[in-house]
């Protein structure tokens, strides 16, 4: 007998046992009884009747009311580990409450409850936290260089006992993916009672030419998943339409298209003549100089804006920033050259 629940039985005749009743009058009755709840029944909750020696009562992990003492009749009893004589607060239909002492108290070595938590006593398991996440891969569409999307994820709790969440993280390091913060900043954990959900947006700006993944760790105190892993991917949405024909206002630099392709024009504005040197620079992500557009973009020396072509062919795909500069003034934006 394993994970049975005899509870409430009411016997009006012979010995009066409401459990279990075992004789051995025709055969052998040896039985074992594991994670199972006898409580509450009418008489003795087990009565043994030895003619022959034949029966033999074995009991562990149960819920047995009166414990060993509680057979009545012959006394050949194997008393296992892990038995409690307590109340298993039933709820009516045979089910326990979340403070019942049969939770968790079957075999540690029977196989698990479907919530993942060690066997409890009886015929019903009782249902604990389960964190469910749908959204186990975010797929991004693409997104326009310097623009910001966000997909949400919703985390459930499944169960009957509160979910908590301890850790969402990713590697927030120069990351083009990151989540809000958890659930807000200083928190450390987000409880999420039964049968409620908690949403959080995922966030993605792509920076760099290549698709983009990152993983996001949500950590909880669900027995059998306590890290779930969310993978992300975004791309960067490709530059294909002509050009814009506007110039920057007063100091500033443009590029366009951006992210480009090979090669893209550089617009800039210096204000009225000015008095002092001017320098157009680009710079790859390293700081590292690439290309040194002064002479060029400056041809007339005193415009008040311009434009200049940097053909990117020979460098390869990544960031790149544009430096426009004067002795008292500095502009700097950043281009995605994509292969
Ligand atoms: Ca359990
Ligand atoms: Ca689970």
């Amino acid at each position: 007998m394993d994970r049975v629940t005899i509870w409430n039985n009411t016997v009006e005749m012979g010995v009066g046992c409401g459990g279990l009743y075992c004789n051995d009058m025709d055969s052998s009755a040896n039985f074992t009884v594991s994670n199972s709840i006898i409580f509450g029944n009418s008489g003795s909750q087990a009565h043994l009747i030895n003619h022959h020696d034949a029966v033999l009562l074995r009991m562990g992990y149960s819920d047995f009311e009166g414990g060993v003492e509680g057979v009545n009749g012959s006394q050949r009893i194997e008393w296992g580990e892990g038995n409690i004589d307590t109340d298993p607060q039933f709820v009516g239909d045979c089910r326990v409450t979340d403070n019942s002492p049969c939770i968790d108290s079957g075999d540690p070595d029977a196989p698990r409850d479907p919530d993942g938590t060690r066997s409890d006593m009886g015929a019903f398991y009782f249902h604990q936290r389960d964190i469910a996440i749908e959204e186990r891969e975010i797929l991004f569409p693409p997104t326009p260089w310097g623009e910001l999307d966000s997909l949400p994820i919703t985390i459930t709790n499944d169960g009957l006992t509160p979910l908590e969440i301890t850790q969402i993280s990713n590697c927030l390091c120069m990351s083009c993916v990151w989540t809000n913060k958890f659930p807000y900043e200083g928190a450390e954990r987000l409880i999420i009672p039964p049968e409620e959900s908690y949403q959080f947006q995922v966030y993605f700006r792509p920076d760099s030419a290549a698709s983009m993944a990152r993983t996001i760790f949500i950590t909880s105190n669900d027995p059998d998943e306590p890290e779930i892993t969310v993978e992300v991917t975004g791309q960067v949405m490709a530059v294909e339409s002509d050009e814009l024909d506007t110039y920057p206002s007063v100091y500033e630099v443009s590029a366009f298209p951006n992210p480009f392709n090979s090669s893209t024009r550089i617009r800039f504005a210096v204000g009225a003549r000015p008095a002092v040197p001017l320098r157009l620079a680009i710079y790859d992500l390293s700081g590292r100089l690439v290309t040194d557009l002064t002479h060029s973009a400056f041809r007339t020396p005193h415009s008040a804006f311009g434009s200049v072509i940097w053909n990117a062919c020979n460098q390869p795909a990544g960031v790149y920033f544009i430096r426009l500069e004067s002795s008292n003034e500095v502009k700097t934006i950043k281009t995605l050259l994509m292969k």
